[in-house]
């Protein structure tokens, strides 16, 4: 029954579900998404490229350890990467969508900006667009639109190049706030429900280590916009930096990361470390919801 705001109460309404290509994600409990990256080895000198069944093994890994979605992305985001034109995405990612699709019965997202990427991904089954740019590309509104996918909209301020040189905000929370506000009436004026959306701050994509820290803190007002939250902080350096550590030794880092936004009501953890981050939010939601433990 509606109540006095003319919502209704989570629980008459019943959990969130995302419709993900005929794979629901039901986000009654923080869902983790694991990271599967299709791009040239940081260590080579280009050329080497994460192989597709290297890249189902690590799926394999992280299904295993309990990830209910795996979010697959075949463009770099560092500050430096080359620019990659939409048929070398396609190349890297599609392959892969269509071996998880078939070996596995989790979601799939896609991470990408490219709409002709989304197209394609959708029309072999992807679960999720998943877009860093939030839709901002020239095609990708409509092209999601038509794909009939959930979309997780993120914050970034500048670009990938050049977005960490000097960020600035005078009110970092509200201003992200704003901007992602403006993306969901910008999508729902493009026909795609409110019930499709997902909310990421952006963490780390043209912000301070400062800003990042008041995001994490205040996420629960992102959370307060009525959608669902995805964060993505695993192994980034806002973990790196406050313990001192690179990034193949920040596990515990994030983990503690994924534990605090998910007590502030994160409902997608998007992490490297699966397993371990399952278990640890088992412990956060316990904890939120005593009452559905059983004796
Ligand atoms: C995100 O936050 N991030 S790609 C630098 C690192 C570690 C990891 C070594 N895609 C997000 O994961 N999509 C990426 O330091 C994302 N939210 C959403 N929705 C960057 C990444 C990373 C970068």
């Amino acid at each position: 029954m509606p109540d006095h705001t003319g919502t209704r109460s989570a629980a008459a309404a019943g959990p969130v579900i995302l419709n993900c290509g005929g794979r629901a994600l039901v986000l009654d409990r923080p869902r983790i998404m694991g990271v599967l990256n299709i791009t040239p080895d940081s260590f080579s000198d280009g050329g080497a490229f994460v192989t597709p069944e290297r890249a189902i093994d690590q799926a394999r890994e992280m299904v295993a350890g309990g990830a209910d979605i795996i979010d697959v992305g075949g463009e770099s985001t560092r500050p430096g990467a080359d620019a990659i034109s939409p048929q070398e995405e396609m190349d890297r990612v599609l392959p892969v969508l269509e071996a998880l699709l078939a070996e596995f019965p989790v979601p799939v997202s896609i991470d990408t900006s490219k709409p002709e990427v989304m197209r394609e991904a959708a029309g072999r089954g992807a679960g999720m667009i998943n877009d860093i740019m939030a839709l901002r590309r020239e095609g990708a509104m409509q092209a999601a639109a038509d794909s009939g996918l959930p979309v997780c909209l993120m914050h970034m301020q500048g670009e990938p190049r050049t977005m960490q040189k000097n960020p600035r905000y005078d009110d970092v929370v509200g201003e992200v706030m704003a901007f992602l506000g403006e993306r969901v009436a910008a999508c729902t004026a493009a026909g795609i429900s409110r019930r499709r959306l997902v909310l990421d701050p952006g963490f780390g994509f043209g912000k301070t280590l400062t800003h990042n820290y008041q995001l994490l803190r205040e996420l629960g007002r992102f959370v307060a916009m009525g959608l669902p939250v995805l964060t993505g902080i695993s192994r980034k350096s806002m973990v790196g930096r406050v313990i001192d550590k690179p990034v193949d030794q920040r596990l515990y880092g994030s983990v503690a990361a994924a534990v605090l936004a998910a007590r502030e009501g994160a409902r997608i953890l998007r992490v490297h470390d699966v397993a371990p981050t399952v278990d640890a939010v088992r412990i956060v939601q316990a904890t939120l919801e005593p009452e559905t433990l059983v004796s």
